[in-house]
């Protein structure tokens, strides 16, 4: 009866919104089997690859890169990115520190500056979206990789991520889950613990593979700290804030970016009809993973998963954007985290740092996929 009363809610609030484009009449059930964001990331999609349609210079339509799920990838493109970021892990830092050897460290290093003024802030949904798209350029570029760029969808996985051609531990996935650790591991929100816990099983993807810097809660994190990578899928965090219905009623209820990035990140802020959040799908996705580094949070960067999660996250807020687009081009909030230390609010104009890794960008720059700022894609649905 709730779910039912939830999606009268929803269709009365949407009724109310007068939102850029037409959304069909959803049933609980398509929300709760993606369905619903199916059509949604559909109308989003259309949205986008019009104005690409439209540009002579630029993003034009032909130069469009497709996103794709990471289960509508070629085996061929699955194997070939797998093996990018691990040729990456072969390729020397960028930084000039005794602690990070790799150019895929660089990512942990940068992250870990930047993480005080790109999460709970102004910028956290777009430095995240440039933050992909610079990794994306750096395994062409080092790593030859010119295939498909994945996301994960997570709640496609939820209650089986054993199984996830993400993490099943094939040739053509990111790695398998760690090995089963026993022990008290504390879960977020108090779901139950993980599955895994230990190093990567042997003889998956990323299962040779050594995290050299952190943790965060090191003396001196951005030391020379190797050791194996380590996850924990934990199917309940999945189900419980990481599910399809979760990311469509977070697309859905939420009529800002305020509510939407604050929703996302579990920061207890109400959306349309008074609709709450829980933990949001940006922890559900990172805790889905778990782990070393996977759950840390300035180094979870460090741990493969992290850009097909960061990829649906923003791909979430790419089908928010285009659902009006008029309308969804703007941001919310300041420069720091909590706004701690207070900060101005955040401005288009404002830089955001990627260097080493890539020059700054603005804001403004990041703001469309098709605008050709340098970013030129879009997310397929599933
Ligand atoms: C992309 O990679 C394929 C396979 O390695 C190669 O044949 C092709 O020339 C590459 N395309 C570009 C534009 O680099
Ligand atoms: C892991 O092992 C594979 C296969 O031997 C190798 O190709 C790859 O470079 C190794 N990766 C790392 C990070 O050492
Ligand atoms: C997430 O979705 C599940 C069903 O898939 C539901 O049980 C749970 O309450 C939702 N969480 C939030 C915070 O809405
Ligand atoms: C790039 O951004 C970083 C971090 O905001 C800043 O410290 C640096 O000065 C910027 N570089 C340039 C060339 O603007
Ligand atoms: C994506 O893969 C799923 C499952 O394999 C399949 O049902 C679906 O048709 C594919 N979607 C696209 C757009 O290729
Ligand atoms: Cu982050």
């Amino acid at each position: 009866m709730l779910s039912l009363f939830k999606t009268a809610a929803a269709v009365a609030v949407l009724a109310g919104m007068a939102i850029g484009a037409t959304i069909p009449t959803f049933t609980q059930d398509q929300v709760d089997s993606g369905e619903a964001i199916r059509q949604l990331g559909k109308i989003a999609y259309d949205t986008a690859m019009a104005r690409a349609e439209k540009a002579t210079t630029g993003c034009t339509k032909d130069k469009v890169k497709i996103r794709k799920e990471w289960r509508n990838m070629t085996m061929t493109d699955r194997k070939n990115y797998q093996e990018a970021i691990q040729c990456l892990m072969t390729k020397p830092s960028r930084y000039g520190l005794p602690g990070p050897k790799t150019l895929w460290d660089d990512y942990g290093v940068l992250h870990y500056y930047q993480t005080p003024y790109v999460h709970d802030d102004a910028t956290f949904l777009l430095w995240h979206r440039h933050f992909n798209w610079v990794l994306e350029q750096d395994i062409q570029t080092h790593c030859g990789y010119n295939g498909t760029f994945p996301y994960w969808e997570w709640g496609l996985d939820c209650g089986k991520l054993d199984e996830s051609p993400v993490f099943d531990g094939s040739e053509y996935s990111i790695g398998g889950n760690g090995e089963f650790v026993k022990g008290h591991r504390a879960a977020i929100g108090g779901a139950k613990p993980g599955t895994g816990g230990g190093c990567l099983k042997k003889g998956t993807p990323f299962a040779n593979f050594t995290v050299n810097i952190g943790p965060s809660e090191a003396m001196n994190p951005l030391a020379y700290n190797p050791r194996c990578l380590k996850r924990d899928l934990n199917d309940d965090v999945c189900r419980k804030w990481a599910s399809l219905r979760n990311a469509t009623e977070l697309i859905l209820y939420t009529s800002t970016v305020g509510i939407f990035q604050s929703a996302s990140q579990g920061e207890g802020v109400r959306g349309d009809g008074g609709k709450t959040f829980g933990t949001g799908v940006h922890s559900g996705g990172h805790y889905s993973i778990s782990g070393d580094p996977g759950s840390d949070f300035h180094f979870s960067a460090l741990e493969p998963g992290f850009y097909l999660h960061h990829g649906n996250l923003d791909r979430l807020y790419f089908i928010w954007q285009n659902l009006d687009w008029e309308k969804r081009q703007t941001i919310s909030g300041t420069n720091t985290m909590y706004n701690m230390p207070p900060t101005a609010n955040a401005v288009l104009t404002d830089n955001m740092g990627f260097e080493p890794l890539h020059r700054n960008i603005t804001i403004a720059a990041a703001m469309d996929t098709v605008g050709g700022t340098p970013l030129c894609f879009v997310y397929e649905p599933w």
